[in-house]
């Protein structure tokens, strides 16, 4: 199964995501974060991708979440670690894979994301930790066939 990390940015009653502007889940928008590199750990690979994709700085992650996504088109399992940036520097700047944009908790754009969000994200902004395995029809799609979520107290 493939490792993938994923930071989202929750300030007071705001959190930043990314339009994806091309690749894997183009046009929803998203935490940030990506594959691992050779010899890197998950959490340098989270604030790589972090800063190459939005531009800010990471001081400090907290692991929050692991979810498994299995497709049943081709596309390879999954499975993403989840963090909330606790401690960071610098302002959301656009890349070429992403768009940042803050939203107010209340005003998170659920229907132009992986439909897998609007189930752990609520979680997340309540500072729970979680597990979870979602399985999809494929990618464009965007549909659940089957889902599994739980609050854990460690992860
Ligand atoms: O929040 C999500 N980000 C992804 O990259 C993929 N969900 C998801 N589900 C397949």
């Amino acid at each position: 199964m493939k490792q993938l990390t994923l930071c989202l940015i929750h300030q007071d009653s705001k959190v930043l995501l990314g339009l994806k502007k091309r690749g894997f889940g183009q046009g929803r928008w998203n935490g940030f974060g990506g594959k691992l590199n050779e010899e890197e750990t998950i959490e340098q690979a989270a604030k790589r991708e972090l800063k190459e994709e939005s531009g800010i700085h990471a001081h400090e992650i907290e692991k929050r979440g692991i979810i498994k996504f299995k497709f049943q088109s081709d596309v390879e399992n999954l499975e993403v670690h989840i963090f909330h940036v606790t401690k960071f520097e610098g302002e959301p700047i656009e890349s070429e894979e992403m768009k940042p944009q803050w939203f107010e908790k209340e005003k998170i754009p659920y229907e132009e994301m992986w439909a897998d969000d609007k189930h752990w994200i609520p979680l997340f902004l309540e500072g729970k930790k979680f597990k979870g395995t979602f399985i999809f029809d494929g990618e464009k799609e965007n549909n659940i066939i089957k889902s599994e979520l739980i609050e854990v107290k460690e992860i």
